[in-house]
């Protein structure tokens, strides 16, 4: 894209109203803007980097045998009658009336459509498992939206749900969602640590929240450095991983136990704070039951299926990456989901040699690069580049033009180097 006739509105100044990094940032790099209390529209940076962040968790979804379906984001209030939830989620539910004085409500979660869909779809015992899963908006009416779409009211969520027939089954799809969470922040870039839950709204017994570690966390965490090491997607036992992930000592302040804490080495105590990305949950027959989704067994018997949860906060993410990975010039986007790769900064528009390189980087990098072509100062191009946060920087003026030559910077580390224009791309695409 050329930065020229793009739909970046970068901000100069800090906007007021956000209190933590990522929202500054978001907003000074032209990626959100908000639409109404907790509502965002996306605009194309931001929008790259939340398809980006969807499709890994889709691929990995995929990868363990979950099946992608798109539910509604409006569902009848009479199906949430049938489990109970319509009372008692209370004021979070956004509830509407349409015009036939039907009762609606934007959906907060989708435990009971997709019991409903998969109640009405399958019969038998051999119809099962099932694991259906999608990524689709939410809403909840949060009393405080706030930290830009870290709280939002509407957000972007992935939530898959398991349908076994005993006990042992439901057990192994938590185990497999699990592993999927760790493969899953792994390729994005980031570490995220599983640690033991309570289930509130969602209910049942079993659960795990995912966190990544950010100094603004809203919760603080205890773990032991052990989950430093990230070498979660190496597991091949899918039995040894989940032993490990859960013998492994992590847990919020709510969890917290003193006295296994003590136990652990103090010199592998790790102390911070946490942004919750991801849960997951088992439940058992709560929702099958509630909702009369039985099959017929082996020998004519019903069967409620056994049931889990487990969520990606797609939104969120965006977010909580930026909270993990900032400087005070901007946005560090881990590669993985960069909007762009790369930035081509032409330092003078409209010098022949300098305009031509800049097209030739342009035309191999194709739709990884962004082109800021605009007739504007260089600093200001330097310090929108570090703002937005592209991985690399190729940086062309006209003395290095003249020779073939451009500077490569790397966000991350700040590293500089004159390079000749293959082998920039080279280091760029490799
Ligand atoms: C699991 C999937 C559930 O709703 N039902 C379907 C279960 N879990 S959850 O923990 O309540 O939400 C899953 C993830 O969604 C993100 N999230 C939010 N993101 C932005 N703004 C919000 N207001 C918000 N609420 C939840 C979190 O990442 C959470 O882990």
């Amino acid at each position: 894209m050329r930065l020229s006739q793009s739909l970046i509105p970068t901000l100069k100044e800090t906007p007021a109203e956000a209190q933590i990094a990522s929202h500054r940032l978001m907003l000074r790099a032209g990626m959100i803007r908000q639409m109404a209390s907790g509502i965002y529209a996306w605009l194309p940076a931001g929008q790259r980097v939340l398809s980006r962040i969807a499709q890994i968790v889709r691929e990995e979804q995929d990868a363990a045998g979950a099946q992608e379906v798109l539910m509604p984001t409006i569902q009848s209030a009479d199906l949430w009658r049938e489990s109970g939830r319509y009372e008692a989620y209370g004021k979070e539910m956004l509830r509407i009336t349409d015009r036939h004085e039907r009762e609606l409500l934007y959906g907060p979660t989708n435990e009971e459509m997709i019991t409903a869909i998969v109640r009405d779809s399958v019969k038998s015992y051999r119809d099962l498992p099932q694991l259906p899963y999608h990524i689709q908006w939410k809403f909840r009416d949060e009393v405080r939206p706030r930290f830009g779409v870290l709280r939002g009211r509407e957000f972007l969520m992935k939530d898959a749900y398991s349908f076994d027939l005993d006990y042992a089954g439901a057990l192994a799809a938590y185990k497999k969602m699990m592993l999927a969470y760790m493969r899953t922040f792994q390729r994005i870039g980031i570490t995220a640590i599983p640690m033991r839950a309570d289930t509130g709204a969602i209910g049942g017994d079993l659960s795990h929240e995912f966190h990544i570690l950010a100094p603004t966390g809203e919760s603080g965490v205890f773990y032991d450095s052990a989950f430093e090491t990230g070498d979660a997607a190496q597991a091949t036992d899918i039995e040894a991983f989940y032993e490990r992930m859960t013998s492994i000592y992590a847990a919020t302040d709510e969890k917290h136990d003193e006295a296994v804490w003590a136990q652990i080495p103090p010199e592998r105590r790790r102390e911070g704070r946490g942004i919750e990305v991801g849960q997951i949950f088992y439940f058992g027959t709560k929702y099958s039951k509630a909702m009369e989704f039985a099959v017929i067994g082996p020998d004519g018997q019903k069967i409620y299926p056994e049931m889990g949860s487990y969520g990606i906060g797609v939104s969120r993410l965006v977010g909580a990456i930026i909270e993990a990975s900032h400087d005070e010039a901007g946005i560090i986007w881990p590669d993985a989901i960069a909007p762009w790769r790369a930035a081509i900064l032409n330092l003078r528009p409209g010098d022949a040699a300098t305009d031509a390189l800049c097209e030739q980087l342009y035309a191999a990098l194709g739709a990884q690069a962004l082109y800021d072509d605009r007739a504007e100062r260089a600093g200001h191009k330097f310090a929108e580049a570090d703002l937005m946060g592209h991985p690399w920087q190729l940086i062309v003026g006209p003395r290095g033009a003249a020779n073939g030559m451009v500077e490569l910077k790397r966000r991350a580390t700040g590293e500089r180097l004159e390079l000749p224009v293959d082998a920039a791309l080279a280091r760029v695409c490799g």
